[in-house]
């Protein structure tokens, strides 16, 4: 009937539910109001490829409201116009359906706080960026640092990744270095090793470690608060307007992750 995982993310352990959305596991489910009891985040997907479903996926999305208004909740609301691509698809059939999804889908969650994002499996970037706001949202403050170090990246001459702990990559400037919303192995299993460092061999919240061979490679990790990683990777010296903002990124990141531990503890 449907799938669950748990994902650590910035500290939290996200539970995710994946509901089956065949017509037998739908009614089994919907049977049980009980199992969507505490839900955050509801992501209804709409399939553009098949606009016959579309009517039946709004009965769906409309039972599925109905078990909130009865469980007296109200999630968050983020609606993916899904397969938002041409793949064995027709381009003008795709915007016709996008246009008529809209009408359709777009008054129904007016009482609610909602999105709409149109997504595809194949733009693996965006939706880990997607992803990344949506797990985020509930914290307006930490959207703010987000962004500030989104725009800060771009003018720092070194290449920088910003996650968390598990290697869920937040903001970064290197091309090929996260598939999706993790970061890749190699970087993942560094983070770790260092981290598992820092809580038994220096007892503290934060630590700095450095790697760097002969011809000036240089890799720098900061750990902060056991939940933000700042990852930085140069050859050579950087220019002092680099370095300037470099600090300034670092110390805002500092704050960042002490406002993610107050926020959890709210
Ligand atoms: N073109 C395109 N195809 C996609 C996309 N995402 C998924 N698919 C394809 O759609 C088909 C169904 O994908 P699933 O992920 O199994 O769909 P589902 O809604 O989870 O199905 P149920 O769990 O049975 O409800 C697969 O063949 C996928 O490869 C997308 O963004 N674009
Ligand atoms: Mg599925």
């Amino acid at each position: 009937m449907y799938e669950t995982r748990r994902h650590p993310f910035l500290g939290l352990q996200v539970g995710i539910f994946d509901f089956g959305g065949q017509e037998q596991y739908r009614k089994e489910y919907m049977e049980k109001p009980e199992i969507f009891k505490g839900t955050d985040v509801l992501i209804p997907i709409v399939d553009l490829h098949d606009p016959k479903s579309f009517s039946q996926a709004k009965e769906y999305f409309k039972g599925l409201l109905d078990i909130y208004r009865k469980n007296n909740e109200k999630p968050k609301i983020f609606l993916f116009f899904h397969k938002f691509d041409t793949t064995d698809y027709q381009k003008e059939l795709l915007d016709t359906n996008v246009k008529k999804a809209k009408e359709i889908f777009l008054d129904m969650f007016k009482e609610y706080d909602f999105n709409y994002m149109l997504t595809s499996i194949y733009q693996q970037d965006e939706l880990a960026k997607v992803f990344r706001d949506i797990l985020i949202s509930s914290y307006a403050e930490l959207k703010t640092h987000v962004e500030k170090a989104e725009a800060k990246l771009e003018e720092i001459k070194a290449k920088i990744i910003i996650s968390d702990v598990s290697g869920n990559v937040i903001v970064h400037n290197v091309q090929g270095v996260s598939s999706g919303l993790t970061l890749r192995g190699d970087l993942r299993d560094f983070i770790d090793a260092c981290n598992t460092v820092r809580e038994n061999i220096f007892m503290s919240d934060s630590a700095v470690f450095k790697g760097l061979n002969e011809d000036g490679k240089e890799i720098e990790l900061h750990i902060f608060k056991y939940i933000i990683s700042v990852l930085i990777m140069k050859t050579g010296e950087i220019d002092r307007d680099s370095q300037d903002k470099l600090n300034m990124l670092l110390n805002d990141m500092k704050l960042f992750a002490d406002l993610i531990i107050s926020a959890h503890a709210d």
